[in-house]
Formats: C-alpha cells, sequence, structure tokens
C-alpha cells in the first residue's frame, strides 16, 4: 500500500498520530502537499462522508476522522501557496440568529474542508448583518446557512434576503429545515446531512 493510501486509511480509522506521522513521511518521499491533501486526505474523508451517509458510520466517528484529518493539514497546509488552498472556493458558514446549536454546523464544516473547500466558520448567533459583511470580506461563493430551531428557521429567510444583492449561491440545512421550506425562501440549495452537503455545493460550484 502507498504512503497515501495508508494515510487514506488512517484517516478512516480517525487515527491522528498515525496521519501526522505519514503526511511528514509523504513529504520527505516528495509529495506533493495538494498531492497529499487531496489522494490521502480528501480521499479518506471522502469514504467517511459515504458511510456516514449510508447509516454505517455515526457522528462520534466522522468527528474522530475529521480530527485525523487536521492533523495531517496541520502538517502540509503551511507548504501551500493559499491559491492553492482555495482552489475548489470558499464557504462561508453560520449558525443564524438566536441559534447556538453548532454540532451539525460544524461536521458540515469539517466535510467540506474535508472536500478541499476553504471554509470560514462565523461560529453560532450570526445575524443577517454579520453574514453580509463577511461576505464581502471573504467574497465566498457559497454562503451556508444552519439553524436548528424553527423559530430561529425565520432568520434564514432575512439572511437570504439581507444577501440577495450578493453574487453568492446559499445553502440551507438543519434538522427542522426541509426542501419545501428551502423552495419557499428561494435558497440555492439543501441538505439534509454533511455528506449531502458537499454533493449540493459540488452542483452550486458547477452551476
Ligand atoms: Co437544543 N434543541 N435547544 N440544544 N438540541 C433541539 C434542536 C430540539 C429538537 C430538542 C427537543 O426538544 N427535542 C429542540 C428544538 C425544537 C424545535 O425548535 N422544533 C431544542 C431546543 C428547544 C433547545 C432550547 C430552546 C432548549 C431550552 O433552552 N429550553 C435551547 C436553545 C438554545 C439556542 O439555540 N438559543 C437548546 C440548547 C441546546 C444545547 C446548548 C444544550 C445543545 C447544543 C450544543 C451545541 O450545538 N453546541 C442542544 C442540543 C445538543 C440539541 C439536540 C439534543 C441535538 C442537536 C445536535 O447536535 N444533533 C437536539 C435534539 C435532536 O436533534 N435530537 C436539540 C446532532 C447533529 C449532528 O445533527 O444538528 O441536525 P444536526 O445536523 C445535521 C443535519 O441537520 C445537517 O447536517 C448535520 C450532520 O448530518 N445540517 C446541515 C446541519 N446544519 C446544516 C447546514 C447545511 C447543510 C446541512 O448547509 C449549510
Amino acid at each position: 500500500m502507498s504512503t497515501l493510501q495508508e494515510m487514506a486509511e488512517a484517516v478512516i480509522s480517525g487515527n491522528a498520530k498515525k496521519v501526522k506521522e505519514l503526511a511528514e513521511k509523504a513529504l520527505t518521499e516528495g509529495f506533493a502537499p495538494q498531492g497529499i491533501i487531496n489522494d490521502g486526505l480528501i480521499a479518506g474523508m471522502n469514504v467517511v462522508g459515504v458511510r456516514f451517509k449510508n447509516n454505517e458510520v455515526y457522528v462520534p466517528e466522522v468527528l474522530i476522522a475529521a480530527r485525523a484529518m487536521h492533523a495531517g493539514m496541520d502538517v502540509v497546509k503551511p507548504l501551500l501557496t493559499d491559491s492553492a488552498i482555495q482552489d475548489k472556493g470558499t464557504v462561508l458558514i453560520g449558525t443564524v440568529k438566536g441559534d447556538l446549536h453548532d454540532i451539525g454546523k460544524n461536521l458540515v464544516r469539517m466535510m467540506l474542508e474535508g472536500a478541499g473547500y476553504k471554509v470560514i466558520d462565523l461560529g453560532v448567533d450570526i445575524a443577517p448583518d454579520k453574514f453580509a459583511q463577511a461576505v464581502e470580506e471573504h467574497q465566498p461563493q457559497i454562503v451556508g446557512l444552519s439553524a436548528l430551531l424553527t423559530t430561529t428557521m425565520v432568520q434564514m429567510k432575512n439572511t437570504m434576503e439581507r444577501l440577495k444583492d450578493y453574487p453568492v449561491k446559499v445553502m440551507i440545512g438543519g434538522a427542522p429545515v426541509t426542501q419545501k421550506f428551502a423552495d419557499e425562501i428561494g435558497a440555492d440549495a439543501y441538505a439534509s446531512d454533511a455528506a449531502t452537503a458537499v454533493e449540493k455545493a459540488e452542483q452550486l460550484m458547477a452551476s
């Protein structure tokens, strides 16, 4: 098995120490940082994403795999130019105003990072104006809104309205959110889970 295949396996099993060691080994073997990310770290996270979607693994396994992926990223990221990191696009993500739930949003962030996106995570309780300011600052292609409360879903609509003049696609998700609601407020995409969020991001980038 090649070093990168071994690395992907170590990401899947969530072995952060091994991923870090293999990332260092891959660099000494002459692998390019972007190749290590794509063919080692992202390849592993992709497998985890598919298994998560198929209910073969659950939230803790995804979090552990993402931690392992980050251990490898920490080794190779300093060697990448900014442009290489941003290759796939930038996603700005946050939980909407009044809502403090962030476990699902963090999973979505990690899966997007694992798929090669640069993700700016604004955190929780983010007002529409703050999303707009961050869009101006970071110029993302996609804005991701998360909400876990039926009472805060309305903030998705408010945020959509605040962002209507910006050239961004908006993806929404969270337990109470549905495709029907996304259609009602004019969101560009809805994702029911973190793996689907990556698929939808790919579609939005291609559209
Ligand atoms: Co809260 N809470 N909570 N809570 N909490 C729920 C959501 C609730 C359903 C529990 C219940 O009553 N059965 C209920 C909401 C009811 C409703 O509105 N219909 C509820 C309530 C009422 C509240 C409080 C109001 C309780 C109170 O204080 N009286 C309060 C509100 C605080 C606030 O936000 N202002 C509150 C507080 C909290 C805690 C702080 C204690 C804690 C949050 C900790 C944290 O996030 N750091 C908490 C938790 C943990 C939950 C439950 C138990 C679990 C949520 C979770 O993390 N799920 C939840 C009940 C439940 O769901 N069983 C509940 C796991 C996570 C991986 O799933 O977030 O759905 P989820 O994310 C998924 C998808 O939805 C999707 O992908 C993720 C991964 O697959 N997804 C996206 C999410 N965001 C996405 C964005 C995308 C795409 C996909 O694109 C951008």
